[in-house]
């Protein structure tokens, strides 16, 4: 695998640590996730349900807008697309919110992201991760146990919701937590869209 790092970014082989709010503490009981909006029926499953779902394996870089690149991390996950065939999504559907827990609202967090770039194998909810320097673990509470996701890697990392609780099928782009906030609604780290 070729790995390019992007303009403005350096390599970092340690896995650093960026959100808001406190560290989401998982009790399996009122969890769910919510798959909803521009579908025919709305689907919740219950954490069993969820990790019942097939399994897939990639290996994506990440690249965080606070200038650090980490290459080569494998996870283990749910795919996205494996998600929504559980739906009947709209067929004017174009965009997703994918939403997380901020301290003690499930969806407080949020970031928007563009159908099309998530059907491959590299857009999953991961469960576990591998890399340089572990081996095959369970995601940490830090980085975003029980389900977070990792988008491409044509993407800023502030679109890979921890503590994921959601997803929002959506026929017209619309901001989430951190483009309110005046970052960019394309992210794409090659070519440095970092604010809007
Ligand atoms: N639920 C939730 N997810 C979140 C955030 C957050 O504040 N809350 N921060 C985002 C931002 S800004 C970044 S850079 C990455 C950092 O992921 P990491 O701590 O696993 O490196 O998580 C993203 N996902
Ligand atoms: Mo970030």
């Amino acid at each position: 695998m070729t790995h390019k790092l992007p303009p403005g970014q350096f390599e970092t082989e340690k896995w650093p640590i960026l959100h808001e709010g406190e560290i989401y503490q998982f009790k399996e009981n009122a969890w769910q996730f919510k798959i909803f909006s521009e579908v025919e029926t709305e689907v919740i499953l219950s954490y069993k349900e969820m990790m019942n779902l097939p399994k897939a394996r990639t290996t994506i870089d990440m690249h965080c807008v606070t200038t650090w690149s980490k290459f080569g991390t494998t996870f283990e996950g749910i795919l996205l697309r494996d998600l929504l065939s559980l739906v009947t999504v709209g067929e004017n559907v174009k965009y997703v919110k994918i939403y997380g827990y901020l301290n003690d609202d499930p969806f407080g967090y949020s970031a928007n992201l563009p159908l099309h770039e998530l059907n491959g194998d590299d857009s999953l909810f991961v469960t576990r991760y591998k890399d340089a320097h572990h081996e095959w673990q369970d995601i940490t509470a830090k980085h975003g146990y029980p389900l977070r996701f990792i988008p491409p890697a044509s993407f800023y990392l502030w679109k890979g919701t921890k503590w994921a609780t959601g997803i929002e099928l959506m026929t017209e782009d619309e901001p989430g937590y951190w483009e309110e906030r005046g970052y960019s609604m394309t992210a794409n780290p090659h070519n440095e869209e970092r604010f809007r």
